[in-house]
C-alpha cells in the first residue's frame, strides 16, 4: 500500500472540520506504528473514533503494522489520520495537539528497548522522560485555555520496579529502576502523577508488565526467539545467540494489554493501574515451549553472546493485577503456552510454511516438505 505521506500534515485540518461534524470522539496516538499503537488504533477504530496517530518521518516507509487500517483520507469514512512529529520536539507535539483537539491522547511513543537504552541514555530519556512532560504540558495549556478536558494515557512498565522490592509488584510496589529507560519512565509516571494532583488533570498511569504478539519487535527477547525458530525449522538459520536466559518475566498478549488501556480512560477517576497475568516464566521456559512447539530441542540451537548482557539486569517481574481485575473488570484473555505458540506459527506462516492442509507443526515434517517441494 503507498501511503501519500507529503499530504499528511498539510491535509489533515480539512478531514478534521469534516469529523467534527460528526462527533465523533478523537483519539490522539503517539507510538501508533509500533506494537501497542496498531493494537490501540484497531481498538478504537472498531468503537467508532477518529484516531490520528504521530509518525517520524523517515526515509523509507515504516508504517508496516497499520497499513491494514489505513484508509487514503481522500476517501470517505477514513477515520485514521497521520501526523508527523516527534516527541524530542515540542513544538510539533503542540501544534498536532491544538490541530487535532484530541478528547484521549495515548502516549505510547518510546525509544523502548531496555538494552539500547544503556547506549543511548540521553536520546532515551528525553523521547521517553521529556516526551511525556511536553505532552502534559501541552494538555495543561490547551486545556485551560479552552475549556476542553482531554484525557491522557501514560505508557509506565514494569521496568520501573527493577530490583524488585515486593513480589508479586502492585501499584504500592516502591520503584527501583535499573536502566536509562527504567529511570525516564519513573520520570514520566510522577510527572504524570503530578500533573493530575496539580492541575486535575484526567491523567492515568498503566504499568503495564511485558506484553508480546506477531507484531512485537524482532530484537525483544520473544520475538527474537519466535522468529528464529520459524528460520531455523526454514534453514536460514543454524543458531540463535542469546544473552541471560535466567530472566522471568510476567509476559501478557499486547492486544489484551491496549484494552486495559482504554478502560482507564473511560474511569470516572483517573487513576494508575498494574496489568498484568501474574504468572512468570523464564527466558529458558520461553525457548523450551517455542522450540517444543515445533518438535526441536532448544539446547541444540541457542548460543550464548554477552553483548546480550546488561550492566544491570532485572531479574524478576511478577505483577499483581487485582486492581485492574476489579476496577477496570480487565483480564488476560490468552495463556503464556499460548501466546508462545501463537507466535511461532505467526512467524512459521510469515516464512510461507504453511501446507495445503493448514500450519504444520513439526519441524521434521516441515523440512521433508520443503525439500520435496511442497511448500
Ligand atoms: P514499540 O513497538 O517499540 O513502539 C514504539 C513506538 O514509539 C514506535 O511507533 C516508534 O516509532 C515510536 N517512537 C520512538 N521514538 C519516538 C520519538 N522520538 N517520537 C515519536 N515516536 C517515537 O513499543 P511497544 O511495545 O508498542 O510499547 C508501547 C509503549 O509501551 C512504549 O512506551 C513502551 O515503552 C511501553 N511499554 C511496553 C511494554 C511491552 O511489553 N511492550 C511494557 C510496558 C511499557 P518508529 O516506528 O518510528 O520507531
Ligand atoms: O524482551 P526484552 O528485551 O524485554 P525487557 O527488557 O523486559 O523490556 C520490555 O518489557 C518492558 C516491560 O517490563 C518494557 F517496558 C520495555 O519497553 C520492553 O518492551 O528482554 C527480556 C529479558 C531480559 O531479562 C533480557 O536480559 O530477556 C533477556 N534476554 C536474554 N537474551 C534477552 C536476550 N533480551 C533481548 N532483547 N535479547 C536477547 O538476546
Amino acid at each position: 500500500m503507498v501511503l501519500p505521506h507529503q499530504n499528511f500534515h498539510t491535509e489533515h485540518f480539512e478531514f478534521r472540520e469534516e469529523a467534527s461534524m460528526t462527533e465523533k470522539k478523537r483519539a490522539l496516538v503517539t507510538g501508533i506504528t509500533g506494537q501497542d499503537g496498531s493494537y490501540i488504533s484497531e481498538l478504537l477504530l472498531e468503537k467508532g473514533y477518529e484516531v490520528h496517530g504521530i509518525i517520524r518521518r523517515t526515509s523509507t516507509f515504516n508504517t508496516d503494522r497499520i497499513d491494514h487500517i489505513y484508509v487514503d483520507p481522500h476517501k470517505e469514512g477514513a477515520s485514521l489520520f497521520l501526523h508527523y512529529g516527534d516527541l524530542t520536539d515540542g513544538t510539533t507535539i503542540r501544534r498536532i495537539i491544538e490541530d487535532v483537539k484530541p478528547h484521549e491522547i495515548y502516549n505510547l511513543g518510546a525509544q523502548s528497548h531496555v538494552r539500547v537504552s544503556f547506549d543511548s541514555p540521553e536520546y532515551t530519556s528525553d523521547c521517553v522522560g521529556m516526551g511525556a512532560l511536553r505532552i502534559l504540558e501541552a494538555i495543561r495549556d490547551y486545556q485551560q485555555r479552552t475549556g476542553n478536558e482531554v484525557r491522557f494515557y501514560q505508557a509506565g512498565s514494569s521496568e520501573m520496579f527493577g530490583k524488585v522490592k515486593a513480589v508479586p509488584q502492585s501499584e504500592e510496589t516502591p520503584f527501583y529502576p535499573r536502566s536509562p529507560y527504567a529511570c525516564a519512565k519513573v520520570f514520566a509516571h510522577w510527572q504524570t502523577v503530578n500533573y493530575r494532583e496539580s492541575y486535575d488533570l484526567f491523567a492515568c498511569n498503566g504499568i503495564l508488565f511485558n506484553h508480546e504478539s506477531p507484531r512485537r519487535g524482532e530484537t525483544f527477547v520473544t520475538r527474537k526467539i519466535t522468529r528464529a525458530v520459524a528460520r531455523i525449522v526454514a534453514g536460514t538459520q543454524d543458531k540463535i545467540y542469546m544473552g541471560n536466559l535466567d530472566a522471568k518475566r510476567d509476559w501478557g498478549y499486547a492486544k489484551d494489554y491496549v484494552e486495559a488501556m482504554w478502560l482507564m480512560l473511560q474511569q470516572e477517576k483517573a487513576d494508575d493501574y498494574v496489568v498484568a497475568t501474574g504468572e512468570t516464566h523464564s527466558v529458558k521456559e520461553f525457548l523450551e515451549v517455542a522450540f517444543g512447539h515445533v518438535n526441536l530441542d532448544w539446547n541444540k540451537y541457542v548460543a550464548f553472546d554477552e553483548r546480550y548482557l546488561r550492566p544491570t539486569e532485572v531479574d524478576l517481574l511478577i505483577g499483581a493485577p487485582a486492581k485492574a481485575q476489579t476496577k477496570l473488570n480487565w483480564k488476560p484473555s490468552v495463556t503464556f503456552k499460548e501466546l508462545v505458540q501463537k507466535m511461532v506459527d505467526a512467524d512459521l506462516q510469515a516464512l510461507g510454511l504453511e501446507s495445503p492442509g493448514g500450519l504444520v507443526k513439526d519441524a521434521a515434517v516441515i523440512r521433508d516438505r520443503i525439500a520435496t517441494g511442497a511448500i
